[in-house]
């Protein structure tokens, strides 16, 4: 008998986005997420348009928060993830400004990673709105490593510039 692989780690995947169809980018993100070797999309958030964070002279954002589970170690992850940015000819043309397609790998299960092409969590997720909301609507009760349990988190942090686009299925 064939055994099912077991997916052993827990990734949160925060998604971004606010140049050339955001919607239809975070759509499509998520698809390709499910399709990542060696890993599959449990959960995914609703999507929710957002006011930038930084510059404000740029489009509002639309951001998703997605639940994977994982056999791929952090970095390999990682470099998925930068190859799908690049899949949808991101543009970044400057620190913090408009973007096509943000993926931020936020969570690793409860592993703190401090390595140069990456932090984990993800060194602002606990400040962002943008992030913990989507992020508490598919994992309520989530304790984030080092910083408490995410409605404690969300509790202290302005969210009123959110709003559900698309549920989630
Ligand atoms: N602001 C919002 N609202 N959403 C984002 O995904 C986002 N991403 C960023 C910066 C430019 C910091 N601001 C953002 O990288």
């Amino acid at each position: 008998m064939i055994e099912r692989t077991k997916l052993n780690n827990t990734a949160y995947i925060g998604l971004g986005s606010n140049l050339e169809d955001p919607v239809q980018q975070l759509k499509t993100a998520l698809n390709e997420l499910n399709l990542l070797p060696d890993t599959r999309l449990v959960a995914a958030s609703s999507l929710y348009s957002s006011k930038p964070v930084g510059p404000q002279d740029q489009p509002d954002f639309v951001n998703a928060v997605a639940q994977l589970e994982t056999n791929l170690e952090p970095l390999a992850l990682l470099d998925q993830l930068q190859a799908l940015e690049q899949a949808h000819r991101r543009v970044r043309e400057r620190h913090w400004g408009p973007r096509t397609l943000d993926l931020d790998l936020l969570l690793f299960s409860e592993q703190v990673i401090c390595h140069p092409r990456l932090t984990v969590p993800h060194a602002h997720m606990h400040e962002r709105g943008f992030v913990l909301l989507p992020l508490a609507e598919i994992s309520p009760k989530l304790t984030l490593p080092g910083k408490g349990s995410i409605t404690d988190i969300l509790s202290n942090i302005a969210t009123d510039d959110l709003q559900i686009l698309t549920k989630s299925e």
